[in-house]
């Protein structure tokens, strides 16, 4: 088998095409007819489902943002009865309200789906032994993998995150063959084996399913070397049910979305205006498939490109690039626009520094200042205050170059930047102290 979903994975453009436009009249009317919110939306913007006659339509329909389901915490977006409800996640959030995202008995089913298609294009097979240390709980990394590992017939060990040594312990004595966790755990995980004298590279260890958060090309090089595995990824947000929305296949050339649940758009942030294939902006999602919360364009922050190209495996669904940042944590530093994926990038590749690290903006007099603390290697700290600051002047340089900004960049002592369990908090914001 060469996909999970032969189907829906290699489908022809054109037959997708009419099965998306399907759905989506199919969703329009689902919404407009059951959620008084996009009633109102719809009708203020002067549409009616029937006005959606081909894909392209879709641009004519009002947009959902994160403020729209703050504003109708916790379930006005809801589209079917509670008894209908089978599951209810929620994500944090930084600030706020949380998210909250119902699913009813189908809607659970097609997110396994989606996730088992997610894992067997990582290549996880019937036979292998998943460990998942996504936080168990309203997070949907914990229950989304799960289902989707069951749905494939592996042997699942819930460990979820945190209690670190235990999970370097449960690799070795369940013979582990693969690991889902964040990216940033993955090498909290990698840093206690080593403590604990234990060569993940000699384990049965083989693949990991990384993804909750923006990481880079580097970090991924960078895990792959620590833990002896190949670093695959998942994207997904609570919105959108969660993980499974998008995946990377053997040629970790870009993320499949599974466009025959989620119709994905790219539009500039600012004007709103929906850009061409392999334009960078900001992604919107219509989910086509979900039955208690579906959304209707939704506003994700996060920023990418779309491209429609034939990909070596197979599959025909859309890509979508690597997330380079969200909207959000965009920087602007004495005008400059800077993601930290682009920091991430630079740190990177600088073989004396750890992949730990921390922005640190901060306000002098009426200027941004951006501060970045980045642990070396142990031997190169012992090497002693010159090599610290040759390296410190190095980074700089390097960040002056490429980004265009002043960052003063300060070398910390091994193992001082708190390690993560789940997201990293990779900036702090100190302009308001
Ligand atoms: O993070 C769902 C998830 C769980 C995805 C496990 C992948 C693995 P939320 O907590 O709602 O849901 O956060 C969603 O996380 O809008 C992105 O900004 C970010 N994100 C998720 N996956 C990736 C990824 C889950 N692979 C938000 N790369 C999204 C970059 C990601 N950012």
């Amino acid at each position: 088998m060469k996909h999970w979903d032969g189907k829906y994975e290699a489908m022809r453009l054109e037959e997708m095409e009419n099965y998306q436009l399907d759905s989506l009249q199919r969703t329009l009317r689902w919404a407009y007819e059951r959620v008084p919110y996009y009633k109102n939306k719809f009708e203020d913007a002067g549409v009616s489902p029937e006005d959606l006659v081909t894909l392209q339509d879709l641009a004519k329909f009002p947009f959902t943002n994160k403020a729209d389901l703050r504003d109708n915490y916790p379930f006005g977006l809801c589209a079917v009865p509670m008894h209908e409800v089978v599951r209810i996640h929620a994500s944090s959030g930084t600030t706020g309200k949380p998210i909250t995202g119902p699913y009813t008995r189908e809607d659970i089913d097609q997110w396994a789906e989606c996730m088992a298609r997610n894992l067997y294009a990582a290549g996880v097979r019937s036979s292998d032994i998943c460990q998942n240390a996504y936080g168990m709980g309203l997070f949907t990394g914990g229950l989304g993998f799960h289902q989707g590992a069951e749905n494939i017939g592996c042997a699942v060990i819930p460990a979820s995150s945190g209690m670190t040594e235990r999970q370097v312990l449960l690799m070795q004595d369940f013979g582990t063959t693969v690991l889902f966790c964040t990216p940033s755990y993955a090498l909290t995980i990698a840093e206690k084996a080593k403590d604990m004298g234990v060569d993940l590279r000699g384990l049965p260890l083989r693949v990991g399913i990384f993804g909750a958060e923006v990481w880079t090309a580097e970090m991924r090089e960078s895990i792959e070397e620590r833990l002896g595995i190949r670093a695959m990824e998942a994207y997904g947000l609570t919105e959108m049910g969660g993980p499974g929305v998008s995946f990377d296949c053997s040629e970790q050339n870009g993320l499949h979305i599974s466009e025959d649940h989620f119709i994905p758009e790219i539009i500039d942030p600012i004007t709103e205006e929906v850009l061409p294939l392999g334009a960078q902006g900001e992604l919107v999602f219509t989910s086509i498939r979900r039955q208690a919360m579906p959304l209707i364009r939704y506003r994700t922050r996060d920023i990418t490109t779309l491209r429609r190209e034939g990909c070596p495996c197979g599959r025909t669904l859309i890509k979508m690039d690597k997330v380079y940042g969200r909207s959000d944590d965009m920087l602007i530093i004495s005008g400059v626009n800077i993601f930290p994926s682009q920091i991430e990038s630079l740190l990177l590749d600088v073989p004396e520094v750890e992949p730990q690290y921390v922005i640190i903006l901060k306000k002098k007099g009426y200027l941004d200042t951006i501060n970045i603390d980045v642990e070396s290697r142990p031997d190169v700290y012992a090497a002693g205050k010159e090599k610290i600051s040759e390296i410190e002047e190095k980074l700089a340089s390097k960040i002056k170059g490429f980004i265009g900004v002043s960052a003063a960049v300060r070398i910390v002592p091994p193992k001082t930047i708190t390690r993560s369990e789940g997201k990293a908090k990779r900036v702090l914001d100190q302009r308001g102290m």
